[in-house]
């Protein structure tokens, strides 16, 4: 198991082709999210929350408000890639969002129920594609790559994973 605070479950990794049971699982993994991060954030008192998750890190927070800023704009990305021809999407600055007001110090039932909202649409909108349908894609051109819908799924499915492992990791090490 890995030690390093940065990436507590490793990163992304996926070999060879992705199929209908490996999308089920990571759709279900973006079902679950809302509920996996409402329980890491079980308890912790605003001290806690405004902790960073590791030294020079994100706050418990800005971890939560991220996921929420992360899903909108890959949601948007999903949409435009259903509706276009292999779109060029947005990129964004995520650390200067995570320094705006709403990431730093909103209260996190905002982004708890924006969250709730926004995956219980995704999975709806998930089930509904074909194979054909996951093989779409976007352009990014910040990393100038060409992303597979069933790519991005795998990717947003770890990375839910990935921040909800931040917050349970801290706690573990604090003892909360
Ligand atoms: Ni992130």
């Amino acid at each position: 198991m890995s030690t390093d605070m940065r990436f507590p479950i490793g990163p992304f990794l996926h070999e060879g082709a992705i199929d209908s049971t490996q999308r089920d699982a990571w759709i279900s993994d973006i079902e679950e999210l809302p509920e996996k991060l409402a329980t890491a954030l079980i308890g912790l008192n605003d001290d806690q929350l405004d902790t960073p998750y590791r030294d020079g890190g994100w706050t418990v927070r800005q971890v939560a408000h991220h996921l929420a800023d992360s899903h909108m704009n890959s949601f948007i990305r999903f949409k435009l890639a259903l509706t276009e021809e292999h779109p060029s999407i947005k990129p964004y600055f995520e650390e200067k969002w995570a320094l705006l007001e709403d990431t730093v110090k909103a209260p996190l039932a905002l982004s708890l129920e924006l969250l709730r909202g926004l995956h219980g649409r995704w999975a709806l909108l998930l089930r509904s594609l074909t194979e054909d349908d996951f093989s779409r894609t976007f352009f990014h051109p910040g990393s100038q790559t060409i992303v597979p819908l069933s790519e991005a799924l795998g990717t947003y499915s770890w990375h839910g994973k990935h921040h909800v492992a931040h917050i349970t990791k801290l706690r573990e090490k604090m003892g909360w």
